[in-house]
Protein backbone atom coordinates (compact mmCIF):
# COMPACT_ATOMS: atom_id res chain seq x y z
CA UNK A 1 0.00 0.00 0.00
CA UNK A 2 1.10 3.36 -0.55
CA UNK A 3 0.53 6.28 2.08
CA UNK A 4 0.13 9.64 0.01
CA UNK A 5 0.03 12.52 1.89
CA UNK A 6 -0.70 16.46 1.07
CA UNK A 7 1.45 18.04 -1.06
CA UNK A 8 1.62 20.99 1.58
CA UNK A 9 2.24 18.27 4.34
CA UNK A 10 4.53 19.58 6.93
CA UNK A 11 7.82 17.24 7.16
CA UNK A 12 9.71 18.99 10.02
CA UNK A 13 11.71 18.11 12.82
CA UNK A 14 11.35 19.54 16.76
CA UNK A 15 13.58 20.63 19.22
CA UNK A 16 13.53 23.38 21.88
CA UNK A 17 15.96 26.19 22.53
CA UNK A 18 17.62 25.33 25.60
CA UNK A 19 18.01 21.70 24.60
CA UNK A 20 19.82 22.93 21.36
CA UNK A 21 21.51 26.47 21.19
CA UNK A 22 24.22 25.66 24.01
CA UNK A 23 25.90 29.19 25.16
CA UNK A 24 23.91 29.06 27.92
CA UNK A 25 26.03 32.18 29.42
CA UNK A 26 26.94 33.95 26.19
CA UNK A 27 26.26 37.02 24.84
CA UNK A 28 24.54 38.22 27.47
CA UNK A 29 22.02 35.45 28.40
CA UNK A 30 20.17 34.96 31.63
CA UNK A 31 19.91 31.78 33.37
CA UNK A 32 16.80 29.60 33.58
CA UNK A 33 16.16 27.19 36.10
CA UNK A 34 17.91 24.30 34.53
CA UNK A 35 21.05 26.20 34.50
CA UNK A 36 20.53 27.24 37.95
CA UNK A 37 19.68 24.24 38.95
CA UNK A 38 22.32 22.71 37.74
CA UNK A 39 24.86 24.71 39.22
CA UNK A 40 23.08 24.11 43.09
CA UNK A 41 22.51 20.17 42.71
CA UNK A 42 24.09 18.99 39.77
CA UNK A 43 23.63 15.34 40.61
CA UNK A 44 19.77 15.81 39.47
CA UNK A 45 21.57 15.42 35.54
CA UNK A 46 22.41 12.64 34.09
CA UNK A 47 26.09 11.79 34.16
CA UNK A 48 26.06 15.53 35.77
CA UNK A 49 25.86 17.27 32.07
CA UNK A 50 24.27 19.98 31.86
CA UNK A 51 23.09 22.37 28.60
CA UNK A 52 25.50 24.77 29.11
CA UNK A 53 26.68 23.66 25.28
CA UNK A 54 23.78 21.65 24.14
CA UNK A 55 24.44 20.96 20.58
CA UNK A 56 25.67 24.65 19.97
CA UNK A 57 22.91 25.29 17.92
CA UNK A 58 23.60 29.33 18.31
CA UNK A 59 26.67 28.41 16.74
CA UNK A 60 25.67 25.90 14.21
CA UNK A 61 22.39 27.34 12.92
CA UNK A 62 24.16 27.86 9.53
CA UNK A 63 25.31 24.49 8.99
CA UNK A 64 22.42 22.46 10.87
CA UNK A 65 19.38 24.43 8.85
CA UNK A 66 21.38 23.09 5.80
CA UNK A 67 21.12 19.99 7.34
CA UNK A 68 17.77 20.21 7.38
CA UNK A 69 17.59 21.08 4.15
CA UNK A 70 19.45 18.25 2.64
CA UNK A 71 16.64 15.65 3.92
CA UNK A 72 13.97 17.91 2.26
CA UNK A 73 12.80 19.42 5.56
CA UNK A 74 10.44 21.69 5.05
CA UNK A 75 9.61 23.03 8.62
CA UNK A 76 11.33 23.10 12.04
CA UNK A 77 9.68 23.47 15.13
CA UNK A 78 11.85 25.40 18.14
CA UNK A 79 11.62 28.12 20.89
CA UNK A 80 12.79 31.20 22.01
CA UNK A 81 14.21 31.29 25.03
CA UNK A 82 13.05 33.90 26.86
CA UNK A 83 16.05 33.57 29.42
CA UNK A 84 18.42 34.94 25.85
CA UNK A 85 15.73 37.58 24.51
CA UNK A 86 14.92 39.37 27.90
CA UNK A 87 17.62 38.24 30.12
CA UNK A 88 15.47 38.47 33.66
CA UNK A 89 12.51 37.62 32.24
CA UNK A 90 11.74 41.15 32.02
CA UNK A 91 13.49 44.53 31.21
CA UNK A 92 15.38 45.21 28.02
CA UNK A 93 15.19 42.69 25.35
CA UNK A 94 19.16 42.01 24.63
CA UNK A 95 20.27 42.84 21.09
CA UNK A 96 22.23 39.91 20.32
CA UNK A 97 19.00 37.24 20.88
CA UNK A 98 17.54 39.92 18.04
CA UNK A 99 20.09 38.92 16.12
CA UNK A 100 20.04 35.64 16.68
CA UNK A 101 16.62 34.84 16.33
CA UNK A 102 16.86 36.78 12.94
CA UNK A 103 19.52 35.17 11.79
CA UNK A 104 17.74 31.66 12.34
CA UNK A 105 14.41 32.85 10.92
CA UNK A 106 15.88 34.21 7.51
CA UNK A 107 18.19 31.39 7.01
CA UNK A 108 14.91 28.93 7.58
CA UNK A 109 12.77 30.98 5.12
CA UNK A 110 15.81 31.22 2.66
CA UNK A 111 16.14 27.60 2.87
CA UNK A 112 12.06 26.93 2.43
CA UNK A 113 11.70 26.06 6.12
CA UNK A 114 8.57 27.29 7.62
CA UNK A 115 9.72 28.39 11.25
CA UNK A 116 7.41 26.81 13.63
CA UNK A 117 8.01 29.28 16.84
CA UNK A 118 7.24 27.68 20.32
CA UNK A 119 7.54 30.99 23.39
CA UNK A 120 7.99 28.73 26.43
CA UNK A 121 9.71 25.21 26.70
CA UNK A 122 10.18 24.81 30.29
CA UNK A 123 12.86 27.27 30.76
CA UNK A 124 11.45 29.88 32.99
CA UNK A 125 14.19 32.57 34.11
CA UNK A 126 15.50 32.03 37.16
CA UNK A 127 14.48 35.44 38.09
CA UNK A 128 11.22 34.63 37.55
CA UNK A 129 10.86 31.41 39.41
CA UNK A 130 12.48 33.58 42.17
CA UNK A 131 9.52 35.53 42.45
CA UNK A 132 7.19 32.16 42.40
CA UNK A 133 7.27 31.49 38.64
CA UNK A 134 3.72 30.69 37.21
CA UNK A 135 2.27 31.44 40.59
CA UNK A 136 2.82 34.69 40.58
CA UNK A 137 0.42 37.29 38.15
CA UNK A 138 3.76 38.84 37.93
CA UNK A 139 5.13 36.15 35.80
CA UNK A 140 1.82 36.03 33.43
CA UNK A 141 2.14 39.10 32.98
CA UNK A 142 6.02 39.69 32.04
CA UNK A 143 5.38 36.32 29.90
CA UNK A 144 2.83 38.10 27.73
CA UNK A 145 5.17 41.46 27.74
CA UNK A 146 7.73 38.94 26.62
CA UNK A 147 5.18 37.19 24.06
CA UNK A 148 4.41 40.69 22.66
CA UNK A 149 7.86 41.12 22.16
CA UNK A 150 8.49 38.34 19.95
CA UNK A 151 5.23 38.90 18.00
CA UNK A 152 6.46 42.41 17.48
CA UNK A 153 9.97 41.11 16.20
CA UNK A 154 9.60 38.00 14.22
CA UNK A 155 5.71 38.02 13.95
CA UNK A 156 6.28 39.44 9.96
CA UNK A 157 7.89 35.98 8.90
CA UNK A 158 6.96 33.61 11.76
CA UNK A 159 3.65 32.22 10.74
CA UNK A 160 3.03 30.06 13.14
CA UNK A 161 3.25 30.55 17.12
CA UNK A 162 2.58 28.53 19.80
CA UNK A 163 2.30 29.78 23.91
CA UNK A 164 3.67 26.65 25.90
CA UNK A 165 4.97 23.22 25.07
CA UNK A 166 3.47 20.80 27.71
CA UNK A 167 2.40 23.06 30.00
CA UNK A 168 1.36 20.15 32.27
CA UNK A 169 4.90 19.12 32.33
CA UNK A 170 6.33 21.77 34.56
CA UNK A 171 3.29 21.44 37.08
CA UNK A 172 4.07 17.58 37.29
CA UNK A 173 7.67 17.72 36.95
CA UNK A 174 8.45 20.77 39.35
CA UNK A 175 5.63 20.43 41.43
CA UNK A 176 4.28 16.71 42.18
CA UNK A 177 6.65 14.39 40.97
CA UNK A 178 10.36 16.20 41.50
CA UNK A 179 12.10 15.75 38.38
CA UNK A 180 12.45 19.85 37.42
CA UNK A 181 13.22 22.71 39.55
CA UNK A 182 11.72 23.89 41.86
CA UNK A 183 11.66 20.18 42.84
CA UNK A 184 9.07 20.68 45.36
CA UNK A 185 5.98 18.12 46.36
CA UNK A 186 2.27 20.60 46.63
CA UNK A 187 -0.53 19.46 44.50
CA UNK A 188 -2.27 22.71 45.83
CA UNK A 189 0.84 25.04 44.08
CA UNK A 190 0.65 22.54 41.53
CA UNK A 191 -3.05 23.54 40.59
CA UNK A 192 -2.25 27.17 41.19
CA UNK A 193 0.83 26.98 38.13
CA UNK A 194 -1.14 24.96 35.89
CA UNK A 195 -4.05 28.04 35.63
CA UNK A 196 -2.10 30.86 35.95
CA UNK A 197 -0.08 28.83 32.64
CA UNK A 198 -3.74 28.34 30.82
CA UNK A 199 -4.36 32.15 31.79
CA UNK A 200 -0.55 33.11 30.50
CA UNK A 201 -1.12 31.30 27.01
CA UNK A 202 -4.72 32.63 26.39
CA UNK A 203 -3.34 35.77 27.53
CA UNK A 204 -0.55 35.59 24.79
CA UNK A 205 -3.25 34.23 22.40
CA UNK A 206 -5.49 38.21 23.03
CA UNK A 207 -1.96 39.56 22.53
CA UNK A 208 -1.39 38.10 19.00
CA UNK A 209 -4.63 38.80 17.81
CA UNK A 210 -4.10 42.44 18.79
CA UNK A 211 -1.33 43.13 16.91
CA UNK A 212 -3.65 41.53 13.88
CA UNK A 213 -0.32 39.75 12.27
CA UNK A 214 -0.76 37.68 9.45
CA UNK A 215 0.04 34.23 11.20
CA UNK A 216 -1.90 31.18 13.32
CA UNK A 217 -1.40 30.85 17.41
CA UNK A 218 -1.62 27.46 18.95
CA UNK A 219 -0.41 25.73 22.21
CA UNK A 220 1.41 22.02 22.16
CA UNK A 221 0.02 19.32 24.39
CA UNK A 222 1.33 16.23 25.43
CA UNK A 223 -1.67 14.30 25.18
CA UNK A 224 -1.91 10.92 26.20
CA UNK A 225 -4.49 8.86 25.61
CA UNK A 226 -6.06 6.93 28.69
CA UNK A 227 -7.18 3.28 28.56
CA UNK A 228 -8.83 1.62 30.49
CA UNK A 229 -7.88 -1.95 32.09
CA UNK A 230 -10.82 -3.38 31.55
CA UNK A 231 -13.41 -1.27 29.19
CA UNK A 232 -16.00 -3.35 30.67
CA UNK A 233 -15.23 -2.73 33.92
CA UNK A 234 -16.79 0.73 35.19
CA UNK A 235 -14.90 1.54 37.73
CA UNK A 236 -11.82 1.29 35.65
CA UNK A 237 -13.00 3.72 32.65
CA UNK A 238 -14.02 5.54 35.32
CA UNK A 239 -10.27 6.21 36.46
CA UNK A 240 -9.18 6.81 32.74
CA UNK A 241 -11.43 9.49 32.44
CA UNK A 242 -10.25 11.28 35.75
CA UNK A 243 -6.99 10.39 34.06
CA UNK A 244 -7.80 12.18 31.01
CA UNK A 245 -9.43 15.13 33.03
CA UNK A 246 -6.81 15.62 35.07
CA UNK A 247 -3.95 15.14 32.58
CA UNK A 248 -5.31 15.64 29.16
CA UNK A 249 -8.62 18.24 29.08
CA UNK A 250 -6.74 20.47 32.01
CA UNK A 251 -5.50 21.95 29.28
CA UNK A 252 -6.96 21.23 25.81
CA UNK A 253 -10.57 22.35 27.02
CA UNK A 254 -9.64 25.71 28.19
CA UNK A 255 -7.22 26.00 24.91
CA UNK A 256 -9.43 25.34 22.48
CA UNK A 257 -13.09 25.04 23.81
CA UNK A 258 -12.33 28.40 26.29
CA UNK A 259 -13.57 26.26 29.49
CA UNK A 260 -11.87 24.32 32.02
CA UNK A 261 -13.97 20.78 32.03
CA UNK A 262 -16.52 21.46 34.75
CA UNK A 263 -15.99 17.88 36.44
CA UNK A 264 -12.86 18.85 36.93
CA UNK A 265 -13.68 21.74 38.38
CA UNK A 266 -16.21 19.61 40.63
CA UNK A 267 -13.47 17.56 41.88
CA UNK A 268 -11.12 20.22 42.86
CA UNK A 269 -14.09 21.88 44.73
CA UNK A 270 -15.24 19.23 46.87
CA UNK A 271 -11.51 18.76 47.43
CA UNK A 272 -11.20 22.53 48.51
CA UNK A 273 -8.42 22.70 45.46
CA UNK A 274 -9.73 25.63 43.58
CA UNK A 275 -7.21 27.79 42.33
CA UNK A 276 -7.48 31.30 43.11
CA UNK A 277 -9.29 32.94 39.69
CA UNK A 278 -11.42 35.74 39.14
CA UNK A 279 -14.20 35.88 36.75
CA UNK A 280 -12.37 38.33 34.48
CA UNK A 281 -9.84 36.15 34.06
CA UNK A 282 -12.02 33.17 33.14
CA UNK A 283 -13.68 35.72 30.40
CA UNK A 284 -10.25 36.42 28.95
CA UNK A 285 -9.56 32.26 28.44
CA UNK A 286 -12.95 32.02 26.94
CA UNK A 287 -12.69 34.70 24.27
CA UNK A 288 -8.95 33.77 23.40
CA UNK A 289 -8.96 30.05 21.85
CA UNK A 290 -5.78 28.82 20.11
CA UNK A 291 -6.25 28.67 15.84
CA UNK A 292 -3.95 25.42 16.08
CA UNK A 293 -3.00 22.86 18.24
CA UNK A 294 0.26 20.57 18.44
CA UNK A 295 -0.14 17.59 19.59
CA UNK A 296 2.90 15.65 21.13
CA UNK A 297 2.54 11.84 21.33
CA UNK A 298 4.74 9.52 22.45
CA UNK A 299 2.88 6.37 24.67
CA UNK A 300 -0.40 5.98 26.06
CA UNK A 301 -1.40 5.65 29.47
CA UNK A 302 -3.26 2.67 30.94
CA UNK A 303 -4.60 2.62 34.25
CA UNK A 304 -7.12 0.88 36.54
CA UNK A 305 -9.55 1.63 39.83
CA UNK A 306 -7.10 2.52 42.42
CA UNK A 307 -6.78 -0.58 44.96
CA UNK A 308 -5.56 0.13 47.85
CA UNK A 309 -7.92 2.41 50.23
CA UNK A 310 -6.41 6.04 50.89
CA UNK A 311 -4.55 6.65 53.75
CA UNK A 312 -5.70 8.96 56.21
CA UNK A 313 -2.52 11.48 55.91
CA UNK A 314 -2.77 11.23 51.89
CA UNK A 315 -2.58 14.48 50.64
CA UNK A 316 -4.96 14.89 47.97
CA UNK A 317 -3.84 14.32 44.57
CA UNK A 318 -5.17 12.91 40.93
CA UNK A 319 -3.42 9.47 42.04
CA UNK A 320 -6.79 9.15 44.28
CA UNK A 321 -8.53 7.69 41.85
CA UNK A 322 -6.39 5.68 39.54
CA UNK A 323 -3.63 3.41 39.63
CA UNK A 324 -0.85 2.73 36.54
CA UNK A 325 -1.63 -0.27 34.73
CA UNK A 326 1.25 -2.41 33.47
CA UNK A 327 -1.01 -4.27 30.59
CA UNK A 328 0.63 -7.69 29.95
CA UNK A 329 1.96 -8.18 26.76
CA UNK A 330 2.48 -4.73 25.58
CA UNK A 331 4.73 -3.12 23.42
CA UNK A 332 7.74 -1.54 25.00
CA UNK A 333 10.07 0.34 23.44
CA UNK A 334 13.50 -2.01 24.73
CA UNK A 335 15.76 0.95 24.18
CA UNK A 336 13.96 3.21 26.43
CA UNK A 337 11.29 1.52 28.61
CA UNK A 338 8.14 3.67 26.91
CA UNK A 339 5.09 1.91 25.77
CA UNK A 340 5.03 1.84 21.86
CA UNK A 341 1.83 1.93 20.68
CA UNK A 342 1.26 3.85 17.18
CA UNK A 343 -2.66 3.46 17.29
CA UNK A 344 -2.94 6.18 19.84
CA UNK A 345 -2.21 8.68 16.90
CA UNK A 346 -5.52 7.58 15.85
CA UNK A 347 -7.24 7.81 18.77
CA UNK A 348 -6.23 11.30 19.24
CA UNK A 349 -6.96 12.53 15.84
CA UNK A 350 -10.55 11.10 15.88
CA UNK A 351 -10.44 12.67 19.66
CA UNK A 352 -9.87 16.31 18.22
CA UNK A 353 -11.85 15.54 15.19
CA UNK A 354 -14.62 14.70 16.99
CA UNK A 355 -14.43 16.53 20.47
CA UNK A 356 -12.90 19.67 19.51
CA UNK A 357 -13.96 21.69 16.33
CA UNK A 358 -11.68 19.50 14.11
CA UNK A 359 -9.29 22.02 14.85
CA UNK A 360 -5.99 22.42 12.62
CA UNK A 361 -3.11 20.11 14.29
CA UNK A 362 0.00 18.93 13.55
CA UNK A 363 2.52 16.79 15.29
CA UNK A 364 4.78 18.73 16.89
CA UNK A 365 6.45 15.96 18.64
CA UNK A 366 6.86 12.01 18.29
CA UNK A 367 9.71 9.75 18.38
CA UNK A 368 11.68 6.81 19.98
CA UNK A 369 14.56 7.44 22.00
CA UNK A 370 17.11 4.74 22.50
CA UNK A 371 20.03 4.68 24.96
CA UNK A 372 23.46 3.68 23.92
CA UNK A 373 22.28 4.30 20.13
CA UNK A 374 26.50 3.81 19.71
CA UNK A 375 25.97 0.16 19.70
CA UNK A 376 24.18 0.25 16.30
CA UNK A 377 26.14 2.22 14.10
CA UNK A 378 27.27 0.20 11.30
CA UNK A 379 30.39 -0.46 9.36
CA UNK A 380 29.54 2.55 7.07
CA UNK A 381 29.51 4.73 10.30
CA UNK A 382 25.71 5.18 9.87
CA UNK A 383 23.41 4.08 12.64
CA UNK A 384 21.03 1.74 11.41
CA UNK A 385 18.01 2.57 12.99
CA UNK A 386 15.46 0.77 11.15
CA UNK A 387 13.51 0.21 14.69
CA UNK A 388 13.08 4.26 14.36
CA UNK A 389 12.03 3.96 10.58
CA UNK A 390 9.15 1.19 11.45
CA UNK A 391 8.28 3.80 14.46
CA UNK A 392 7.68 6.40 12.56
CA UNK A 393 6.19 4.59 9.94
CA UNK A 394 3.74 2.97 11.74
CA UNK A 395 2.28 6.02 13.55
CA UNK A 396 1.99 7.89 10.15
CA UNK A 397 0.38 4.74 8.51
CA UNK A 398 -2.51 5.48 11.51
CA UNK A 399 -2.13 9.19 10.86
CA UNK A 400 -2.53 8.90 7.31
CA UNK A 401 -5.84 6.86 7.82
CA UNK A 402 -7.24 9.39 10.28
CA UNK A 403 -6.71 12.14 7.64
CA UNK A 404 -8.37 9.94 5.22
CA UNK A 405 -11.24 10.12 7.77
CA UNK A 406 -11.39 13.79 7.58
CA UNK A 407 -8.54 14.48 10.70
CA UNK A 408 -7.13 18.02 9.86
CA UNK A 409 -3.43 17.12 10.65
CA UNK A 410 -1.16 19.10 8.47
CA UNK A 411 2.07 18.07 9.90
CA UNK A 412 3.97 15.79 11.54
CA UNK A 413 7.82 16.37 13.15
CA UNK A 414 9.87 14.15 14.81
CA UNK A 415 11.27 14.74 17.90
CA UNK A 416 14.29 15.68 17.16
CA UNK A 417 16.43 16.83 14.68
CA UNK A 418 19.84 16.70 15.61
CA UNK A 419 20.26 14.30 18.79
CA UNK A 420 19.69 17.05 21.70
CA UNK A 421 19.94 17.34 25.57
CA UNK A 422 17.32 16.65 27.69
CA UNK A 423 16.79 18.09 30.68
CA UNK A 424 17.20 15.68 33.50
CA UNK A 425 18.14 12.78 31.14
CA UNK A 426 21.05 14.90 29.35
CA UNK A 427 22.26 13.04 25.86
CA UNK A 428 21.09 9.42 27.10
CA UNK A 429 17.99 8.99 25.24
CA UNK A 430 18.99 9.65 21.09
CA UNK A 431 16.19 10.62 19.42
CA UNK A 432 17.51 12.54 16.26
CA UNK A 433 17.85 11.63 12.10
CA UNK A 434 21.50 13.09 12.35
CA UNK A 435 23.73 11.40 15.62
CA UNK A 436 25.23 13.70 17.33
CA UNK A 437 29.40 12.57 18.45
CA UNK A 438 29.63 14.53 21.82
CA UNK A 439 33.51 14.25 21.74
CA UNK A 440 33.65 16.36 18.25
CA UNK A 441 29.87 17.99 18.49
CA UNK A 442 29.95 16.12 14.37
CA UNK A 443 26.90 15.43 13.05
CA UNK A 444 26.04 12.20 11.32
CA UNK A 445 23.09 11.51 9.53
CA UNK A 446 20.99 8.44 10.39
CA UNK A 447 19.17 5.85 8.16
CA UNK A 448 16.04 7.41 9.40
CA UNK A 449 17.23 10.66 8.03
CA UNK A 450 17.69 8.75 4.53
CA UNK A 451 14.75 7.38 4.98
CA UNK A 452 12.64 10.89 5.86
CA UNK A 453 14.91 12.53 2.95
CA UNK A 454 12.50 10.04 0.46
CA UNK A 455 9.43 10.62 1.94
CA UNK A 456 9.81 14.40 2.58
CA UNK A 457 10.72 14.57 -1.60
CA UNK A 458 7.63 12.26 -2.49
CA UNK A 459 4.87 13.48 0.70
CA UNK A 460 4.64 9.50 0.39
CA UNK A 461 6.04 6.26 1.35
CA UNK A 462 5.25 2.40 0.66
C1 LIG B 1 9.10 15.82 25.61
C2 LIG B 1 9.71 17.22 25.67
C3 LIG B 1 11.01 17.31 24.95
C4 LIG B 1 11.89 16.09 25.02
C5 LIG B 1 11.13 14.78 24.88
C6 LIG B 1 11.95 13.53 25.12
O1 LIG B 1 8.22 15.66 26.67
O2 LIG B 1 8.84 18.20 25.13
O3 LIG B 1 11.61 18.50 25.40
O4 LIG B 1 12.67 16.13 26.16
O5 LIG B 1 10.02 14.78 25.74
O6 LIG B 1 12.18 13.28 26.45
P1 LIG B 1 13.44 12.52 27.02
O7 LIG B 1 14.63 13.17 26.47
O8 LIG B 1 13.36 12.64 28.51
O9 LIG B 1 13.37 11.09 26.58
Amino acid sequence: KTYQFANNFWWGAASSATQSEGAAFEDGKGLNIFDYWYQIEPDKFHNQVPATDASTFYKNYKSDIQLMKDINLNSFRTSISWARLIPGGRGEVNPKAVDFYNNVIDELIAQGIEPFFNLYHFDMPIEMQDIGGWENLEVVEAYVTYAKTCFELFGDRVKYWFTHNEPIVPVEAGYMYQFHYPNIVDFKRAIQVAYYSQLASSMAVAAYRELQLDGKIGIILNLTPSYPRDESNTTDVKAAHICDLFFNRSFLDPSVKGEFPEELMTILKEHDHLPVYTEEELAVIKNNTVDILGVNYYQPRRVKAREAAIAADEAFAPEWFFDNYEMPGRRMNPYRGWEIYPRGIYDIAKNVQENYGNIEWYISENGMGVEHEERFIGEDGIVQDDYRIEFIQEHLEWLHQAIEEGANCKGYHLWTFIDNWSWANAYKNRYGFYRLDLATQKRTIKKSGLWMKEVAKLNRFD
